[in-house]
């Protein structure tokens, strides 16, 4: 992506300055400028020989979301090795150990559908949508758990209006990256893949749905969906889609992973919901990482203020 896609010079006017001098320094920290210049590898190539073995880039100098809670963070640690990616195993340390060869260099999106310019985003060109903001969120898994994360990113409408959606686009199909040679235990898993997530149009017009590129400051971790993914703060982490590779406006509602291996289970909707159970365990509480006792979910996850009217007059017991 951003490190090993542009030549060093040309990465200056599309990284924010801050970002460019860590890279630097890290680079001189590692003794390759000026080192290396004669091997026939490029420089980036030695540095970040497949940009995930290596470190991640820092992302600094960000903007702060409104949006931000002012909870306690969870730790880098917890939140990079407590992971659902079902294409690295279903385990939750399964995609720490498994995705750290994950090859996200000369990644590109794929916009198509019922839009007015459909086009390929590299990394590069999605970095530079919109300014970079943190944006700390409650993250709450369908399974009872739940993490609060800084994550970098900016409103996923910023995407949706550069690419013009025509009047018949009324939800957004999205679909992960999927090679088996990359991801042998997805197997094992038990769904089928590629993984493939939706939204009604004016839930992924609303300011919360965030285009994630990173966290804690940094670009973001291969477990953590690499190089970018969704993060929908108000529905159960299933819908935060990770390593996203194609993004389809249409008229009809998409197919989801999770609705399709298991519809009495899992909706479309999947909004954070204490008041309608998962068939087999209560949705009423939750334990957030690192804490040993449960505490209350709240409905859409605390996000009621922001997303409620999205969904007046609908049943949310049937909706589910
Ligand atoms: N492609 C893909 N995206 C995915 C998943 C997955 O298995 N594959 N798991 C989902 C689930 S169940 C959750 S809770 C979140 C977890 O995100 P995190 O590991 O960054 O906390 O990713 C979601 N996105
Ligand atoms: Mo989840």
């Amino acid at each position: 992506m951003l490190i090993r896609k542009a030549p060093e010079l040309t990465n200056a006017d599309i990284t924010p300055k801050s970002v460019y001098l860590d890279r630097r320094k890290f680079l001189q920290a590692m003794g390759i400028i000026g080192a290396t210049a004669a091997a026939g590898k490029g420089l980036l190539e030695l540095a970040f020989p497949t940009q995930s073995a290596f470190a991640a880039t820092k992302l600094t100098g960000l903007a702060k979301s409104p949006f931000s809670t002012t909870e306690k963070q969870n730790t880098f640690e917890d939140v990079t090795h407590y992971n659902n990616f079902y294409e690295f195993g279903t385990d939750k340390g399964d995609p720490a150990k498994n995705s750290k060869n994950f090859n996200t260099s000369s990644w590109s999106v794929s916009v198509e559908g019922e839009v007015k310019k459909p086009r390929r985003f590299t990394m590069d060109e999605i970095l530079k949508i919109a300014p970079l903001e943190e944006r700390i969120y409650r993250h709450r898994c369908v399974e009872a758990w739940s993490i609060v994360v800084p994550w970098i990113g900016f409103s996923f409408s910023n995407l949706i209006n550069l690419v013009e959606p025509t009047p018949k686009a009324q939800f957004v199909a999205f679909q992960s990256y999927f090679d088996h040679g990359q991801m042998p235990q997805a197997k094992y898993a038990g769904i089928d893949f590629p993984y493939v997530e939706g939204l009604r149009m004016d839930e992924a017009m609303n300011p919360l749905a965030l285009l994630c590129v990173g966290m804690y400051d940094e670009t973001l971790p291969n477990q953590d969906g690499a190089p970018v993914r969704m993060v929908l703060p108000w529905k159960y982490g299933f819908k935060s889609i990770k390593s996203l590779v194609k993004i389809k406006f249409q008229q009809k509602m998409p197919p989801t992973t999770w609705n399709l291996s298991a519809p009495s289970e899992y909706g479309f909707y999947s909004n954070v919901n204490p008041n309608v159970d998962h068939p087999r365990w209560t949705q009423s509480k939750e334990r957030r990482l690192g804490e040993i006792f449960k505490r209350p979910t709240l409905m859409f996850n605390g996000y009621g203020d922001q997303v409620a009217s999205l969904y007046t007059g609908m049943n949310l017991k049937k909706n589910y």
